[in-house]
């Protein structure tokens, strides 16, 4: 394969734009590649300004769980744009929307839509603040919730295990409002909440993580974090802006059964486009503006044209439920592809999966059920596993820490083709160890 062209434009990109790209996963940084410039999209495949063809498991990061460029969307879109593209006043899409939201999605009473699942999770943390006058937020460590100040924190030291910044600009007093507890250890939130319960305004999850690879909840963990919430008055916040709409219509609380009392959503939602939500009961979204005192606001927040690609995959999604069988049963035949190959080849590996969420962790640890475990995994292993998929035209998500993501547009074939082609990169990684 030739990526010329790519590693050109990519060059020419950085004179522009920081790092050449518009966001930083784009930059094949932790596998060492060039990223390849993509032309054009068309069901399970992308194609690159090279002419290379390759089995897409990106999927632009979640959103694509129709596959790309599926007609529906893109003959309403054009319809749509005929009309024009942005008013900044209401449009009976977005009350359409609104409805489709609340009866998809259990926790939602009421919904606010914005431009991005980072605006999802930073307004919905400002909400939980104004409705509960407590500052405090715990998260989890390795979960990701977008690029706002409050998030970009990592455990810092002292018994609270009290946030530090993890990025430079996100300010000590910001990060101190922010407290660090461990996905799957109960007992980490319970000394939080004894130590500090009347102060923490919120609790933040991916209740399904994605974002550290995917790793798979304990029931006695989501069920532990909705009885501490409620004891203490805190609220409990699923980010699902990954989860939503991909592991059931209802997102991952219709699947664990464990109702959060705000949900951030982002990516399927948008259809492609961008858009972001939070949603959930009605008593706590009626204190945003203008009916309650906590401000939000977006110029292009409810966009025509990402409300018309978002309505148009979740009504497709809300009207088949035979899509998330189908989709089950082809992320299924591929975990258990990968678990067997991992068996015959020898190689040290762990295939994580929840629905359509799948990760490899090149790992000796039996299993990966925590960000200790996660940490442990050998990222070397994972960039030239993902070089050498690449080289058989399947394009992985290029971190270990990501999610890979099947679509509907995945053909049994595809499947099939792509177990046979992790069977011989293991093997081949194996031999060179
Ligand atoms: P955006 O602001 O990127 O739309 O959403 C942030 C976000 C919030 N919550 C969860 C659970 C997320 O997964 C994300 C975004 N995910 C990353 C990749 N896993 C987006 C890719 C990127 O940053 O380019």
């Amino acid at each position: 394969m030739i990526f010329s062209k790519s590693e050109k434009a990519f060059e020419e990109a950085k004179k522009s734009i920081p790092g050449g790209v518009n966001s930083p996963a784009r930059a094949f940084r932790s596998v060492g590649h060039t990223p390849m410039f993509i032309a054009s999209a068309s069901g399970s495949r992308v194609k690159d300004i090279d002419g290379n063809e390759f089995l897409d498991y990106v999927g632009s990061w979640g959103p694509m769980i129709l596959g790309h460029a599926p007609h529906e969307v893109i003959r309403a879109l054009r319809d749509a744009s005929l009309k024009g593209t942005s008013f900044g006043a209401p449009t009976l899409v977005e009350t359409q929307m609104a409805e489709l939201i609340r009866e998809m999605v259990p926790g939602i009473e009421m919904v606010r839509m914005v431009n991005s699942g980072t605006e999802a999770t930073m307004s919905a943390l400002r909400l939980a603040r104004g409705y509960t006058g407590r500052s405090l937020v715990i998260k989890f460590e390795g979960c990701y919730h977008g690029h706002s100040d409050s998030f970009l924190i990592k455990a810092g030291s002292g018994a609270l295990t009290l946030g530090t910044p993890d990025s430079p600009g996100v300010t000590p007093g910001t990060a101190a409002d922010t407290l660090l507890a461990s996905f799957n250890d109960i007992s980490s939130v319970e000394n939080l909440f004894k130590s500090s319960g009347d102060m923490i305004a919120a609790v933040i999850l991916e209740p399904v993580p994605g974002n550290m690879g995917v790793l798979l909840p304990k029931k006695e963990f989501l069920e532990g974090l909705r009885n501490l919430c409620t004891q203490y008055g805190a609220l409990l916040i699923f980010d699902e802006v990954m989860t939503g709409f991909r592991l059931a219509r209802g997102g991952a609380q219709e699947v664990l059964g464990v109702r959060p009392d705000l949900t951030t959503l982002g990516k399927i939602i948008g259809g492609g486009l961008p858009v972001g939500a939070f949603g959930g009961r009605k008593e706590i979204m009626e204190f945003l503006s203008p009916t309650g005192p906590v401000y939000q606001a977006g110029t292009l927040s409810g966009n025509p044209l990402a409300m018309t690609a978002g309505y148009t995959t979740l009504k497709l999604l809300n009207e088949n439920p035979q899509y998330y069988t189908e989709i089950e049963k082809k992320s299924a035949l591929l975990e258990e592809g990968i678990r067997e190959n991992i068996r015959q080849s020898g190689c040290p590996a762990v295939i994580n999966r929840a629905g359509s969420m799948l990760t490899l962790f090149f790992t000796e640890r039996p299993e990966v059920s925590t960000f200790s475990d996660v940490m442990a995994s050998y990222t070397g292993q994972f960039a030239a596993y993902f070089k050498k998929c690449l080289g058989h035209g399947i394009y992985f998500p290029p971190s270990q820490f990501e999610a890979l993501f099947v679509s509907l547009a995945h053909t049994q074939d595809d499947i099939l083709y792509t177990i046979d082609k992790n069977y011989l990169a293991l093997r081949a990684l194996k031999k060179s160890t």
